[in-house]
């Protein structure tokens, strides 16, 4: 039989500490793929440009107040929500169509943060019920501490040493044996080529059809 018939593309997210390096790595990892002719998009979470994505862009930029369960639900609509506006039907028919998204942040990163605030670890999580489930998860790990070093930190709101502490406590609890791990401590052409590795042995494996696209 053709094999192609059942190939589809993979999902694959990057989660991590604000100033992980997750875009950068992203936007290097996809210019490689593409180089490469691999049918592949990059995707971010949250979307600043909808008209939530907006109200969320003010709030992260101090501009405005929100209590935390209003921004934890306005996340969820913008993160890979069917209906709003349509992001997992149109995530779906990519993946069927055999074109990989990679994804900057997913509802790992709206569990982690509104949790580390205090709110209920399983009220976060349950809206997050019937979302696409990534084919795989690579964490970029980095202490608080090291993050809090780098250019352009305190920018927005949640940049503040304290908090990513507690972000990083609850990134622990929600990671499982299946998350990749890669230390961002490594130099910036390794943590490539790790990252690198792993995703072209994900795409391989979604192309074979192993396995449906999932959902959470
Ligand atoms: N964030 C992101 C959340 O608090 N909840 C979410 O569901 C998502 C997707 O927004 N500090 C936080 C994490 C980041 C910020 O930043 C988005 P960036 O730099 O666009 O990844």
């Amino acid at each position: 039989s053709n094999e192609n018939n059942n190939a589809r593309g993979a999902l694959i997210v990057l989660e991590g500490l604000d100033r992980s390096g997750k875009t950068s790595q992203c936007r290097r990892l996809h210019s490689r793929l593409v180089e490469q002719g691999i049918p592949i998009e990059l995707w971010r979470f949250p979307d600043r440009k909808t008209c939530v994505g907006q109200m969320i862009s003010s709030y992260l930029a101090n501009k405005s107040q929100l209590d935390d369960q209003t921004v934890h639900l306005l996340l969820v609509l913008t993160v890979g929500r069917k209906g709003f506006p349509y992001f997992m039907s149109l995530m779906e028919s990519k993946l069927k169509s055999g074109t990989t998204l990679i994804v900057d942040r997913y509802s790992y990163s709206g569990v982690a943060f509104s949790s580390a605030k205090g709110l209920d670890i399983e009220w976060c999580k349950a809206p997050e019920r019937g979302l696409l489930a990534p084919d795989l998860v690579v964490y970029l790990d980095i202490s608080p501490e090291k993050a809090a070093e780098r250019g352009g930190y305190g920018g927005e709101r949640y940049e503040q040493l304290e908090f990513q502490r507690e972000v990083s406590q609850q990134y622990q609890i929600l990671r499982d044996g299946t998350w990749k791990i890669i230390d961002v401590c490594l130099p910036v052409e390794d943590i490539e080529k790790q990252l690198r590795e792993l995703v072209l042995d994900c795409i391989t494996t979604c192309q074979r059809g192993k396995g449906d696209i999932g959902s959470a």
